[in-house]
């Protein structure tokens, strides 16, 4: 009797991810705990959660946080996938071959650090999607007043990041050719990387589902321009465990991302890597008392697509392109060489070439010094 297995659950094994729906990085984990069939319960991140569990546990503001059945807590996006990828081998999510696992990585960065720009810009930059974001955010917190506050600090970054009325044009023209870009893709392959999601997809994941789709002003012009991606997001949120499919056989990236990888290479290697840049010229010359990087070290110039613009510099960029870098630099030279020759053309091996003298670790949930 099929109902007797039931017993055999243990109902206290269940991991707990705090978050919200609302959230860029909740959204980039979500699907891993769903793909890979991790029993646990997703926890509305109330002001509740945020005392006794997150600022209790992490010292820190962010969601989303793990809370594992042994009690143990995981707290930032990429860890939470490095140990569900070791916890949970299978399904994997991080490819096993050198060409498709350093763009996994790639893609983490470029959804995690650049794609940042459109997520803000169409959710604080539009009357409709202001709106709907507040009610979300009260909605999330249950006291309009404080939720009303988080949405002015939230609405407040945009200048810090580069979101600034001289470069909108060029956010938006990047957001709408990926939208065309991911349309021709999907029309020929179920996921980034082939007919299985990876870490890649996830990472789109946090811009894609949490501001573009479910925020009011992207969310039609999604909905208008690529139905395909959203179909792409429904199935990432709702993974369905009997699918099959696999990445691209022969560490092959598909004809369809190259376009992207253009884009990548064109428009967010300069984003990050004059970030990186700019750290590394403040980590040279830093006080001696200072014993951990702040947040932020300061503002630094960058442009895009031509356009000059401020931005704060943030050294968890660096701690970002060092899980790509450093995956790439550990392989044995003919690997690299096929890592080279697949990502040639595309503007991304200025990714590959940064040699950072300073290095970021993490020790609890704190960025270090290396
Ligand atoms: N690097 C962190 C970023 C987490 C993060 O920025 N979360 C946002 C919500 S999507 C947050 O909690 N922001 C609060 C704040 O910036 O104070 C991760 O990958 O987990």
């Amino acid at each position: 009797m099929p109902s007797t297995n039931v017993k055999h659950i243990d109902r206290d094994a269940f991991f707990r991810l705090y978050g919200s729906e609302v959230s860029y990085f909740t959204a980039k984990v979500r699907p891993a705990f769903r793909i890979k069939r991790v029993p646990h319960v997703e926890v509305l991140a109330t002001p509740r959660v945020y005392r006794e569990i997150i600022r209790a546990r992490t010292g820190l503001q962010f969601i989303p946080v793990v809370v594992t059945p042994e009690d143990d807590t995981w707290q930032d996006t990429s860890d939470i996938l490095d140990r569900l990828e070791e916890r949970f081998p299978e399904p994997a999510l991080v490819p096993p071959t050198p060409a498709q696992r350093v763009a996994a990585f790639l893609w983490e960065l470029y959804a995690d650090e650049f794609m940042i720009l459109p997520a803000m810009h169409y959710r604080w930059d539009f009357a409709d999607s202001i709106a709907k974001a507040r009610a979300d955010f009260a909605s999330t917190n249950g006291d309009p007043v404080a939720a009303g506050k988080f949405a002015d600090r939230m609405s407040g970054v945009l200048p810090g990041i580069g979101v600034v009325p001289d470069t909108v044009p060029a956010i938006e023209a990047h957001l709408a050719e990926l939208l065309a870009d991911l349309e021709r893709h999907f029309a020929q392959h179920p996921y980034l990387l082939g007919g299985r999601p990876s870490i890649a997809d996830c990472a789109l994941m946090g811009p894609f589902y949490a501001h573009l789709y479910l925020d009011a002003a992207p969310g039609h012009l999604l909905r208008e321009r690529a139905p395909l991606t959203c179909h792409w997001i429904e199935r990432m949120n709702h993974p369905d465990p009997d699918e099959g499919g696999a990445w691209l056989a022969d560490d092959a990236l598909p004809d369809t991302m190259r376009p992207i990888l253009a884009r990548i290479g064109a428009d967010a290697s300069a984003y990050v890597l004059d970030t990186v840049r700019a750290y590394e010229a403040w980590a040279d010359a830093r006080p001696a008392d200072v014993t951990e990087p702040p947040r932020a070290v300061g503002f630094h110039s960058s442009t895009l697509r031509g356009v000059a613009f401020q931005r704060y510099t943030s050294p968890y960029t660096l701690w970002m392109l060092q899980r790509v870098i450093d995956p790439y630099r550990a392989l044995p030279e003919q690997d690299r060489a096929r890592v080279d020759r697949a990502f040639a053309g595309t503007g991304c091996d200025a990714f590959f070439r940064c040699q950072p003298r300073h290095r970021v670790e993490k020790q609890g949930y704190k960025l270090t010094f290396g």
